[in-house]
């Protein structure tokens, strides 16, 4: 039997799914693919925010391209859709997922994390889109949701020449949203998963669907859809315990640790 190549770890309430092929730099496999669909796929229900990290000195480097020398136009289509299902999964698996960078993002890598919620990059993080230098495309969602943090201008500019954006470079643009000290990007993780993972369940459900599904609509359509999400969430008893224990007690209140 293969060994695993993605690890999932429960800690209390965080999960953290690490790729775990750290001789190949994490690149891409099928059967990472499988494991990391499955990962994302279900979490006990005691897990409130995962943490989505890389083993070695690098996140990822990208689809694994000694599987890709060639491929039919229809085999190369369903490829790119299954990369498609699992960004959905990562961005859509209904908890908060928080990503800890280091060293390289780069490609098929780089379009994961853009379907991740939080950000943490170390300072030896770099991003890199090499597919034009390879002869490739990107197929993992990269135009929809690398475009959407840096903008379609920037994106082509950064495939047409393959360069390199260092962690502060990367950290200006939207990449990280956290930039820390080499070596901390999982302990800073690990922190803030503890907090969203305090949050009332109800209100982290709408914050990662509703905010970007509306920013898809046109802007009476989406107006109308955050009054509905509003409501739901305003009429829930989360949403009394919260507002009771600001105006009384003067606190944020742990969901979490009230269970
Ligand atoms: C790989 C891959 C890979 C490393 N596929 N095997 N991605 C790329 O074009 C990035 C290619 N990789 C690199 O630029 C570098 O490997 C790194 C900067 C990430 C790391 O450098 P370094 O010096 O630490 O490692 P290395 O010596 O280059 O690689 C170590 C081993 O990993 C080596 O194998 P070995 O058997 O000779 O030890 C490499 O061949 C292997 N390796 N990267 C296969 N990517 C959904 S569509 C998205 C399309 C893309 O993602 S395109 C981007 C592809």
């Amino acid at each position: 039997m293969n060994e695993a190549v993605v690890r999932k770890e429960i800690r209390g309430s965080v999960a953290i799914v690490t790729l775990n092929r750290p001789t190949k730099r994490n690149a891409l496999s099928k059967q990472l693919f499988i494991e990391l669909k499955a990962a994302f796929s279900s979490f006990p229900s005691s897990v409130r925010a995962v943490i989505f990290t890389g083993e070695g000195k690098h996140f990822c480097a990208g689809l694994d391209l000694s599987e890709h020398r060639h491929h039919e136009p229809f085999e190369a289509t369903l490829y790119s859709r299954w990369g498609h299902e699992i960004v959905n999964a990562i961005r859509y698996c209904g908890l908060p997922v928080i990503s800890a960078l280091h060293g390289a993002v780069i490609g098929g890598g780089f379009e994961m994390i853009s379907a991740t919620h939080i950000r943490i990059a170390d300072e030896t993080a770099f991003y890199q889109l090499p597919e034009g230098r390879r002869g490739i495309f990107v197929g993992g969602g990269g135009t929809v949701f690398i475009s959407r943090i840096i903008g379609p201008d920037r994106m082509t500019e950064m495939m047409l020449t393959g360069r390199k954006f260092d962690a502060q470079e990367g950290h200006h643009l939207g990449l990280s949203h956290y930039l820390v000290p080499e070596g901390q990007a999982l302990e800073k993780a690990l922190e803030l998963a503890e907090q969203v993972a305090g949050n009332a369940v109800i209100s982290n459900y709408l914050m990662l669907n509703a905010i970007g599904h509306i920013s898809q609509m046109p802007a009476e359509t989406g107006l109308f859809t955050e009054a509905v999400a509003q409501a739901l969430v305003m009429t829930s008893s989360d949403a009394v315990t919260g507002i009771d224990e600001f105006l009384v007690k003067k606190q944020d209140f742990n969901f979490k640790a009230a269970e």
